[in-house]
This record gives structure tokens, C-alpha cells and sequence, in this order.
């Protein structure tokens, strides 16, 4: 057992969340209580250091908010919550699944829906057990990144990423919607490294953020017009016949047609439209073309309006046209999915159960509430929610708790009460990746770490893959044979069976247990320094709807904007806390101050507001409370309020969110992806 020099007992875990940085981490235990922890050093992208949600992990684990032991309500929202126990909680669950599937000869009344609250490989064990069961009712499609998965996958075939630690090397670096200032902290001194060697950083963002602030140049385009804006610069660059030709040929089939197309917009249209003058565009397009290596990094913020999808082709058509795809450590980065190839076989449990329906149904991640309403035979009457807040991070929030009305059983597995739990039937409590094992992979950087046990489960919680044996278990009992997903395996003999030998050559270790020694980096040779191969095939201009800026969504945009809703709702990520998780915490609360909503000091003159003042803020989706902060960093049209946990109920911002679709997403995800920051509001005077 690894020992430091105080003799703290040190293991290594690695955080799960939602992150581009999934860091690892020392933890360092006396008598089995985790006295601190530390990023580890041998992962040199995490490079020894922590965000400040990571060092408050030991108050997360140890908060008195901790959901101790199962927990049942008799009446939905009633807040009477009793305490069961696991035989008991088990028990209500398999006789409700055996009932209704008794009922319709089908588990298609029961629904998963899991998301992003853990990434860590062992939590596929909850997809793993809903497999084991026969089809089943599950969601398609993913609320984050979907628009610009598919992007990519046209253009290049699959989201591929060099590794970012490379980004030292650039000597242009273009932040395009994304603020790693906040979201992707690691990714920071790569960055400044560049800077230190005469890189030029240039941050494009309608928000003034940190990342801007870091930045040499900081272009504020218009919220949702970077299609314009990508093809304003590309159109620079051609009529000034700066464009790479061999490139074009090399990658592309169609290029000339694309140009032509381009030079049928009038340029002053689109500097118009992403407000922009010309000698700006030009230096930027100047900058572009005269400086290799091109670093692009296309953020999950850029596409989360109705044309993402589009927006990130233009500039994926960009960089092949600068002819920065076969430039060392150039490209345009947007995150990794190929990289990986386990072997999921933690999924792949089947079920030997008859019923009558022979593949799980699939609703829409993004239109759950209307889906889980309109769907029958069978009717959803079961739903299992695991790392997820879908009433909280989800738009529209009235619908969704009209809809989960329906339900005769929502179990929802938490380690607080958060707002799906508390409108929950049973809620079952989960440990931290403190307290189980767990193998956790990134979709940014190339590492792959281990997460082993620093401390026993606290409590009466389970990790999710106990909770899934556990049940699996109970049902098997009840009834033999109804569920395929192995009651007897250990964690090991699961972890065991996710690699294998490509894995293994890949990470240069024989046996995942190697980890433990310390974290390991995946060598992808192709992708080490340059995206050449994945380079554009042919797709390179695959519909006109790239050129033609105005489709039907963005004019009736504008016609919503002019005629009804003025400002533009921005509901960008938080620096302190990620999607809904850290927000309650006790040590991050004098650095909170998220709840407010955030608009430019001569938008409040003229609506007649102050600082401080309580306005209310409302579209046809509802009306939300709230004070006013003022901050020359939004522009003038925008309302700015970061997402997250919002611990008083009346300011949850998903209920005046709307549920629009991005252009994208079915091919990579199975649905469209949600254009969150395509909202529209207007706001009034309650009390100054
Ligand atoms: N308005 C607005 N809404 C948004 C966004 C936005 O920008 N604006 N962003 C969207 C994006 S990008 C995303 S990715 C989604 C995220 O949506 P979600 O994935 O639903 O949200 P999270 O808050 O990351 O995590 C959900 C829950 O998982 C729980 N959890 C943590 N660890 C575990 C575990 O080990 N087991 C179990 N069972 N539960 C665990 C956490 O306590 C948390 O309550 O939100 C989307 N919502
Ligand atoms: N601290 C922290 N870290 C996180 C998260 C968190 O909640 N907090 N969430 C994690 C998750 S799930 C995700 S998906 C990522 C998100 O990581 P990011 O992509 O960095 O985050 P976002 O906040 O969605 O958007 C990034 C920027 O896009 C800008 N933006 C919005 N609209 C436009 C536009 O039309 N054009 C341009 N050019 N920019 C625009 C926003 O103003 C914002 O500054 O971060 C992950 N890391
Ligand atoms: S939230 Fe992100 S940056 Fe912070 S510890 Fe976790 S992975 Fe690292
Ligand atoms: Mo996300």
C-alpha cells in the first residue's frame, strides 16, 4: 500500500463528471476518512492540480446534504420521505417491473433515462442491467453535443482529437464559443505556453469572458451568427485569393462549387449579421492564413443554437482552405469519441426473456416530457433515473412534471436531493468515485486513469453497479431467469472484461491493474501530431444549406426577435459548478454568485433597472424572479444567467428554457441536439 510521509494511505481516483478535463487525482486517508487530495502529477495534463469543485470533493463526500439510505415517499412531492432498507427498496422495484411486465408481455413500460452525472466506464452497468431485461423503453440523443458530433463525423468521419497538450506548439489559437477559463481549466497552460512562445490567442464570443480576458484578441460576434461570421473570413480570404488550392484538391471534390456558391452572398450581409466590420474580418482572415500552426478549438457553446451543425462545417471548410489539416499540430478540435475501444461488454448482457416486442424503444433525450407523454402500447409507467437531473437541467420543466404523472414508479439513484429526487417514489443513495472502483476516460486529452476505493462506502450507499446486481438479484429470485446481468461477477472480473489486447499495446501495460501505478496515456500514432488522414474525404461541401444563411428557423427567429422577445437568454456553464453538481456545497458558497441575471449596464438604463434590482424575466414558457447584476461583459442584447442547481426552486432557468432543435445530431446520437442558447425573453421592473 502506497504511503505518503505523514503515512496517509494514498490512492488514486479520477474525476468523473461531465469535464473535458477528467483529471486524476491522489487521495490521502488516515483510519479510513479522507483527510485530503491533490491532482496527480504523473497525468501531465492534469500536471498535479485540481479545479476548485475537485478540492472540495472531501466536502462533497462528507456533506450533510449526503443521501444516507434508501428512501421512500407514499405520496409523490409529499416530502414524507421513510426509511427503508435495501431488501425492502429491492423488493417495491421488481414486483412493479414484474407487475407490468405481467401486464403487457413487455418491459417497454419501463424507461431509463441516464445522462452525464458520472462518465466513469462502470456505470454502463445501468444500461448493462436495462439490456439484461429484455427491450426496454430508453432515450436517444444527448442534451451537450450532438450538433457538432455529427459535423465532425461528415467531415471527417468520426470525432477525432489531437491531443491537446500539443496546443504549445500553435501559433494561432482561435477559442470559438468554448471557455476553457472555466470549463476546461488543464487546457489553460497549454495554452499560455503558446502564448509564452508568440502564439496569438484569439477568443470569439458574444459573452466577454475569462477565457477573452486571456486572449490577445476578443472578437464579440452576435449570439448565434458565427455561420456569417466563418463565412465572411472565408470569403475574405478568397477575394483576396489567399486560399491553400492544394489543399482543396487534396481534400476535397467540390471546393469550387462551395466558392462560387460563397460569392453570391454580399459581403456586407454577413458583417452585417455577425457585426463585424471589414478590417477586422480582414485581420483576423490575414491572421488565419499567415499563421501555422492553426489551433481551432470549436466549443459545445458554439453549437448549441439551431445552425451548430452548420456552423462548425463552415468552419471545418475553413481550415482545409487555410490548409492547416496537413500542417503539424494544426486542426479544429471538438472533442473524441473513436479513441476509445473497449470492448463494452458490461452492456452486452442479454436477456433470455419471450415478450412482445423484439427492440427497445427510443424517445428523444431532448423532447422527453412530450415523448413520455404521447407514447403507448405500452405506456411508460416505470422510470429509473441514474446520473441525471432531468428536471433540472432539461427545458420546459412544468411539462416534464406533468408528464411524469403517468408514471406508477420513478426510482431515482442520487447522492443529494435534488430536484428529480425530490419528485421521486424511492430514492436510492450512491456512493462517490471515493468510494468505489471505476475506470474513467476523457473526451478531450488522451488519458485514461483508475479509480480505486480511498474510503468504504459511506452510509447505507451503493455504487450504481452494486445497485444493478442487487436488483438483478431480487428480480431473479421473484421470478428465475428474468434478468440477465451477472449477480456473482466482481468489479474486477467487469473491469477485466472491458479491455483488450489493442487496448492493452495501445496504453503499453499487459493488465489494467497497472494503473494503479499511475495513469496512462493512449497512443493514437496518427493523431499525434496532425489530422491529415482524417481530413475531409469528399464531403467537403455536402448541401447548400451551408451557404444559405437563412434557413426557415433563423428567419423566424428574427421575426420573433424584432417582433416580440428583445434579448437573447444566454445560460452558458458556471465557473464553480458543473451542470447541476457542486452548487450546494458549503465550501464553494462564498465564490457562488450564479443566480443573478447578468445584462449590460445601457440595456438596464433604457429598461429602467438597477443593480440589485428584482425584475421578472418571461416568454411564452414561463416567468422567472430574479436580480438584476450588471456587467459590461454581455452585450447589449443579451441576458446572461449560468445554468445549474438552483436551490431556490422559483429560479430554476430551464422552465422559461425553450425546446428548440439544433440543425444535427441523429447520426452520432440517435436524435437532434437542443439549441439552449437560441432562447428569447424579455424582462420588466418589479422592484428597484
Ligand atoms: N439551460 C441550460 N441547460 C443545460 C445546459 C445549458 O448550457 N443550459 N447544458 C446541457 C448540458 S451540456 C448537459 S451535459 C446537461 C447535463 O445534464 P445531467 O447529466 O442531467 O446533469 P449533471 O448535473 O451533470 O448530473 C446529474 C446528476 O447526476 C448525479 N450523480 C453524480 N454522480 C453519480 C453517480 O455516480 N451515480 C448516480 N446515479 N448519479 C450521480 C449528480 O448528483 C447530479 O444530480 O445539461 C444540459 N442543460
Ligand atoms: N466549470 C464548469 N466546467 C464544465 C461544465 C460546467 O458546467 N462548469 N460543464 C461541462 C460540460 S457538460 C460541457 S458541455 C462543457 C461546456 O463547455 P463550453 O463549451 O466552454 O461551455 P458553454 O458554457 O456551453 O459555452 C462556451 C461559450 O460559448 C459561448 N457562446 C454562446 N453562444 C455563442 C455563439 O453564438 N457564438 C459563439 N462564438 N460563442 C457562443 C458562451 O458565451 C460561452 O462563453 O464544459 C464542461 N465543463
Ligand atoms: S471538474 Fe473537471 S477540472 Fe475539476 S477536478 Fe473534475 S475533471 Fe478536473
Ligand atoms: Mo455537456
Amino acid at each position: 500500500m502506497l504511503k505518503d510521509s505523514n503515512n496517509y494511505k494514498v490512492t488514486r481516483q479520477a474525476c468523473p463528471r461531465n469535464c473535458y478535463d477528467s483529471c486524476s487525482i491522489l487521495s490521502y486517508t488516515e483510519d479510513g476518512v479522507l483527510k485530503k487530495i491533490s491532482g496527480d502529477p504523473a497525468n501531465s495534463f492534469t500536471n498535479g492540480k485540481l479545479c476548485a469543485k475537485g478540492y472540495s470533493y472531501i466536502n462533497r463526500v462528507y456533506s450533510k446534504q449526503r443521501l444516507k439510505n434508501p428512501l421512500y415517499q407514499k405520496v409523490r412531492g409529499s416530502g414524507k420521505w421513510i426509511n427503508i432498507s435495501w431488501d425492502e427498496a429491492y423488493t417495491i422495484i421488481a414486483e412493479k417491473i414484474l407487475k407490468l411486465y405481467d401486464k403487457y408481455n413487455s418491459n417497454l413500460s419501463i424507461c431509463l433515462n441516464k445522462y452525464s452525472g458520472n462518465f466513469g466506464l462502470l456505470h454502463y452497468a445501468i444500461e448493462g442491467f436495462f439490456n439484461s431485461i429484455a427491450p426496454t423503453t430508453r432515450v436517444a440523443g444527448s442534451p451537450c453535443w450532438s450538433a457538432g458530433l455529427d459535423a465532425n463525423f461528415i467531415d471527417y468521419g468520426g470525432n477525432v482529437n489531437l491531443d491537446p497538450e500539443l496546443m504549445i506548439h500553435a501559433k494561432l489559437i482561435i477559442l470559438w464559443g468554448v471557455n476553457p477559463a472555466w470549463t476546461s481549466v488543464h487546457s489553460m497552460p497549454f495554452i499560455y505556453s503558446a502564448q509564452e512562445q508568440g502564439a496569438t490567442v484569439i477568443t470569439i464570443d458574444p459573452l466577454y469572458t475569462a477565457s477573452a480576458r486571456k486572449s490577445d484578441i476578443y472578437l464579440q460576434v452576435e449570439t448565434g451568427k458565427d455561420l456569417e461570421l466563418t463565412l465572411a473570413i472565408t470569403r475574405v480570404l478568397c477575394d483576396l485569393d489567399l486560399v491553400d488550392h492544394q489543399s482543396l484538391q487534396r481534400h476535397t471534390s467540390n471546393y469550387q462549387q462551395y466558392i462560387d456558391e460563397l460569392k453570391k452572398i454580399k459581403l456586407d450581409h454577413l458583417l452585417v449579421a455577425c457585426g463585424q466590420d471589414y478590417t477586422t474580418i480582414e485581420k483576423i482572415a490575414k491572421l488565419i492564413i499567415g499563421n501555422k500552426p492553426l489551433l481551432i478549438w470549436t466549443g459545445f457553446g458554439l453549437q448549441r443554437h439551431a445552425r451548430g451543425g452548420q456552423t462548425i462545417h463552415a468552419i471545418n471548410a475553413l481550415a482545409v482552405l487555410t490548409g492547416s489539416l496537413d500542417c503539424l499540430y494544426s486542426g479544429v478540435q471538438y472533442a473524441q469519441q473513436k479513441t476509445w475501444d473497449f470492448t463494452w461488454n458490461i452492456m452486452n448482457y442479454q436477456s433470455s426473456l419471450t415478450t412482445a416486442h423484439h427492440t427497445s424503444r427510443f424517445l428523444n433525450i431532448n423532447n422527453f416530457a412530450d415523448e413520455l407523454t404521447n407514447t403507448s402500447e405500452p405506456p411508460v409507467k416505470f422510470l429509473w433515473l441514474a446520473c441525471r437531473n432531468l428536471l433540472n437541467q432539461s427545458p420546459e420543466y412544468d411539462k416534464m412534471v406533468a408528464a411524469l404523472t403517468q408514471l406508477e414508479l420513478i426510482v431515482c439513484v442520487e447522492q443529494f436531493m435534488t430536484a428529480d429526487a425530490l419528485m421521486a417514489d424511492l430514492v436510492l443513495p450512491t456512493t462517490t468515485q471515493f468510494e468505489e472502483w471505476d475506470i474513467v476516460y476523457s473526451y478531450w486529452h488522451h488519458w485514461i486513469s483508475i479509480n480505486q476505493p480511498a474510503i468504504k462506502p459511506l452510509y447505507d450507499c451503493k455504487s450504481d453497479l452494486d445497485i444493478m446486481q442487487g436488483l438483478a438479484q431480487k428480480l431473479n429470485s421473484l421470478r428465475p431467469g428474468f434478468s440477465g446481468f451477472p449477480t456473482d461477477k466482481t468489479v474486477f472480473d467487469f473491469i477485466d472484461e472491458q479491455f483488450n489486447q489493442s487496448m492493452y499495446q495501445r496504453l503499453n501495460i499487459n493488465d489494467w491493474r497497472e494503473l494503479i501505478d499511475a495513469p496512462r496515456k493512449y497512443m493514437v500514432p496518427d493523431l499525434q501530431q496532425t489530422k491529415t488522414i482524417y481530413a475531409f474525404q469528399k464531403n467537403f461541401y455536402t448541401d447548400n444549406s451551408v451557404i444559405n444563411t437563412s434557413t426557415e428557423k433563423e428567419s423566424n427567429k428574427i421575426a420573433l426577435i424584432t417582433n416580440t422577445y428583445k434579448y437573447h437568454l444566454l445560460t452558458t456553464h458556471s465557473q464553480h459548478g458543473l451542470n447541476s453538481q457542486f452548487q450546494n456545497l458549503e465550501w464553494l458558497q462564498d465564490v457562488i454568485k450564479d443566480s443573478r441575471f447578468i445584462i449590460h449596464p445601457c440595456t438596464a438604463k433604457s429598461e429602467s433597472v438597477r443593480d440589485e434590482s428584482l425584475i421578472k424575466v418571461y416568454n411564452d414558457n414561463g416567468i422567472i424572479y430574479g436580480k438584476v447584476f450588471l456587467s459590461k461583459d454581455v452585450p447589449k442584447n443579451v441576458v446572461l444567467f449560468y445554468q445549474g442547481w438552483q436551490p431556490q426552486h422559483d429560479l430554476l432557468i430551464n422552465k422559461i428554457v425553450s425546446v428548440c432543435a439544433t440543425d444535427m445530431g441523429e447520426l452520432t446520437t440517435g436524435s437532434k441536439g437542443l439549441a439552449f442558447y437560441d432562447t428569447l425573453v424579455n424582462f420588466e421592473i418589479v422592484r428597484s
